[in-house]
């Protein structure tokens, strides 16, 4: 095969193994279906910024973690409601999928719960 062939199938390849992390960010779905909404949530040396978030009954949130304080016990989420842990490395934006489908609380917290936000839905 050509060079330029090998070039092409190199790069479908990229795409395709990067294809979980990019449909993260940008699920695919049909044009009817609302796009989530983005929740930016903040790890600092004054804890989960905001630590409280409404959100309605059915919506679609990404909530998107960032973590840019070294000196944290959050150097993870931990999300009870969903059964997740995820890492937070510093600077670099999680994000979880959320929909919830009961009015309540919703916790994301450090992995010892001691700091942390509440999800409220209404
Ligand atoms: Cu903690």
């Amino acid at each position: 095969m050509r060079k330029k062939t090998w070039y092409t199938l190199g790069a479908a390849y990229t795409l395709f193994a990067a294809s979980p992390a990019l449909a993260q960010f940008h699920p695919i779905q049909d044009p009817w279906t609302p796009r989530p909404r983005i929740v930016k949530v903040t790890v600092d040396s004054s804890g989960f910024v905001p630590s409280e978030i409404h959100v309605k009954k059915g919506e679609n949130i990404r909530l998107v973690f960032t973590r840019t304080v070294d000196h944290t016990c959050a150097t993870a989420v931990v999300i009870r409601y969903l059964g997740l842990v995820r890492e937070l490395p510093k600077d670099e934006p999680v994000a979880v999928a959320l929909k919830a489908e009961e009015s309540g609380t919703i916790r994301y917290a450090c992995p010892k719960d001691s700091i942390g936000g509440t999800v409220v839905v209404e």
